[in-house]
């Protein structure tokens, strides 16, 4: 997979270069370039921004520089993101669909927001996804595209090297996972479930099943079954 990323703080971006996805890019699984939208200006102070039409507080993202970085980078393949409390929610199936594609671009708004015409526009040249990473606001896009960029990532084949921790893992099966444990059996006075020492597997997955239940009872119960 190809994944571009678009913004004025590219620096947002480096800590994708530590652990898992530099494991992923190091296997060429995956190859991540990070572009400054500073740089599809042609203005001597090259400008991002300007104020909106009707009037209201803060700065928008021009159009043009957009319509630059996305002419030089999407094609009718690509899927551009961006984004937006205004989105989708996020989830790990939305990653799971993203992880089967071929080029995803990464557009990440700062201030009020991006011109709409930006979005228009994309929608005619490729697909395109306004995604939310939950109900809260952050300064800009930048981090919520390097969470969903990790979140996919991960779920390329190959990349985690172990697809049983992705089958137990939280949402796989639509729950939160159970609680884990390991060395020293009893710490600080705490002892480890027994079953979890019995070395009867049936009776762990039962357990662990009814764990898993039981938490996302407590705090997510909207995703019983
Ligand atoms: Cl994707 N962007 C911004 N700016 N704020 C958010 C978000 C995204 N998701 C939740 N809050």
């Amino acid at each position: 997979m190809r994944i571009d990323a678009v913004s004025i703080f590219p620096d947002f971006f480096q800590v994708l270069d530590i652990s898992l996805l530099g494991k992923a890019k190091a296997q060429e699984l995956l190859s991540v370039n990070i572009h400054d939208l500073r740089d599809f200006t042609d203005d001597k102070h090259r400008t991002v921004d300007d104020t909106p039409f009707g009037g209201g507080a803060g700065m928008l993202m021009k159009a043009e520089p957009w319509g630059q970085a996305l002419d030089k980078l999407v094609d009718s393949e690509t899927v551009v993101i961006f984004p937006s409390p205004a989105g989708e929610l996020f989830k790990q199936a939305t990653a799971k669909e993203l992880a089967s594609a071929k080029h995803l671009v990464f557009a990440c708004g700062r201030y009020e927001g991006i011109d709409q015409r930006v979005v228009d526009y994309a929608g005619s040249i490729a697909k395109v996804r306004l995604i939310s990473l939950g109900d809260y606001v952050l300064n800009g896009g930048e981090v919520a595209a390097v969470a969903m960029i990790e979140a996919i990532a991960r779920l390329i084949p190959g990349v985690i090297g172990n697809s049983e921790s992705l089958s137990e893992e939280s949402f796989s099966e639509g729950l939160l996972e159970y609680p884990s444990y390991t060395k020293p059996s009893n710490w600080r006075g705490m002892e480890v479930p027994e079953v979890l020492l019995s070395g009867n597997h049936a009776e762990i997955a039962k357990w662990r099943k009814a764990k898993a239940l039981e938490r996302t009872g407590q705090v997510r119960p909207e995703l019983l079954p």
